[in-house]
């Protein structure tokens, strides 16, 4: 089966309200769909995390990409990922190198999946579980929950009224401010429901091993991204003198970027993001060497129902980390953030109830494409 076509959809919406997170306001949702035509007919979707940077990825997908892999075996997906990753060594291949190479890559494990008549979880060896649970990830700073904080509280308890058993909240805002969300969070919560706190590298160490121990009587379950990706001392350092689990990771690509946090110990938990740091073909790489190191992987995901899907059918065919009767339950990140995009691209919603996602069933990421959708909010 050959690959004819490969098309880049840059897509952007703007928002109702604008929110903010420890570095910048969106006051738009953006994604990054490819599409991936065969000889057969077999067509396959995949997602790129493009930040706002949609307009270039779609360039080196469709100006730089394409023309190296059309004509080839689409069902090559190693093939194809190792050659365009060693075409970019002398141009660079982190980055939206990666990110190019992963909205490919999940194309390809879709078309893989629909020749096959398998869903994608299947071809992984899967499945451990039919049924993710999910963590609402949202909390993040509007102008209402700057004047009170009490917004907050309101948004975290709708979470544990949909039936959601962790929630992620955003911090980085500076300790006082942080301290003062958190504790109104958790008091909103109880403390049956999971809490989780993201700085998005808005700290240095010092600053974050601080806010660290401000908050260890919270019961945080992790503390995602407390310093720049690039400071794995500070990483190290925080884990030494923080009595939580500290998480990151989306900010890095490929095997050889985890390689570093995973051989220094600098998380407990590694975070790649499908649609970033290589694929499913690489976040499986990924994925075994934090096994082996027995680290805890639980990916990253804000994107649309394909970034979603690609997750499902990754963590269904993860075991538990670590096995025993009764594991903890291996999440989803489900970003509860405004975004219209997210929501209508798939023609079938997925099956959320109670917090628990349904993994596909269908071949390939077994979801399907609006792409009237896609035409509305194309970027032109
Ligand atoms: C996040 C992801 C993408 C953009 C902003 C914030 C966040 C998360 O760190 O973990 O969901
Ligand atoms: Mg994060």
């Amino acid at each position: 089966m050959k690959i004819t076509d490969v098309a880049a959809f840059p897509l952007r919406c703007t928002i109702r309200e604008p929110f903010a997170y420890s570095q910048k306001w969106f006051k738009a949702r953006t994604a990054l769909l490819v599409k991936i035509t065969t000889d057969e007919g077999i067509v396959g979707w995949g997602e790129a995390f493009c930040h706002d940077a949609g307009p270039a990825l779609a360039a080196l997908i469709e100006r730089v990409f394409k023309p190296l892999i059309i004509g080839k075996d689409a069902l090559a997906r190693e093939v194809i990922w190792e050659h365009l990753y060693n075409h970019s060594r002398d141009y660079g291949q982190r980055g939206l190198t990666a990110v190019a190479l992963s909205g490919i890559d999940i194309a390809l494990w879709d078309i893989a999946g629909k020749a096959a008549g398998l869903p994608i979880y299947a071809l992984l060896g899967g499945p451990f579980r039919n049924e993710v649970q999910a963590y609402a990830t949202g909390l993040y700073i509007t102008q209402a929950a700057i004047a009170d904080p009490g917004v907050l509280a309101e948004e975290a308890s709708l979470y544990v009224h949909q039936g959601f058993r962790a929630v992620k909240m955003k911090v980085g805002f500076g300790l006082k401010t942080d301290l003062r969300n958190v504790r109104c969070v958790r008091e909103a919560i109880g403390n049956d429901v999971a809490l989780m706190v993201d700085a998005n590298h808005a700290y240095d160490a010092a600053a974050a091993i601080a806010l660290g121990r401000a908050i260890e009587p919270y019961d945080i379950a992790w503390l995602e991204e407390p310093v720049v990706p690039e400071d794995i001392d500070g990483y190290c350092a925080v884990r030494r003198a923080v009595n939580i689990p500290v998480a990151g990771g989306e900010a890095e690509f490929t095997r050889y970027g985890f390689r570093k946090l995973v051989i220094q110990g600098a998380v407990d938990i590694l975070q790649p993001d499908i649609c970033s740091a290589g694929g499913i073909s690489e976040v499986a790489k990924i994925a075994a060497l934090a096994r082996t190191w027995a680290m805890r992987c639980v990916p990253h995901v804000w994107g649309t129902g394909v970034a979603l899907a690609a997750a499902l059918h990754f963590i269904a065919a993860q075991p538990d980390q670590p096995p025993s009767l009764n594991p903890s339950p291996l999440m989803l990140e489900l970003d509860r953030t405004e975004n219209p995009i997210r929501d209508e691209v798939l023609s079938e919603p997925l099956e959320i109830s109670q917090g628990v996602v349904r993994v596909p069933t269908g071949p390939g990421l077994g979801v399907e494409v609006a792409e009237e959708v896609l035409e509305r909010y194309r970027l032109k």
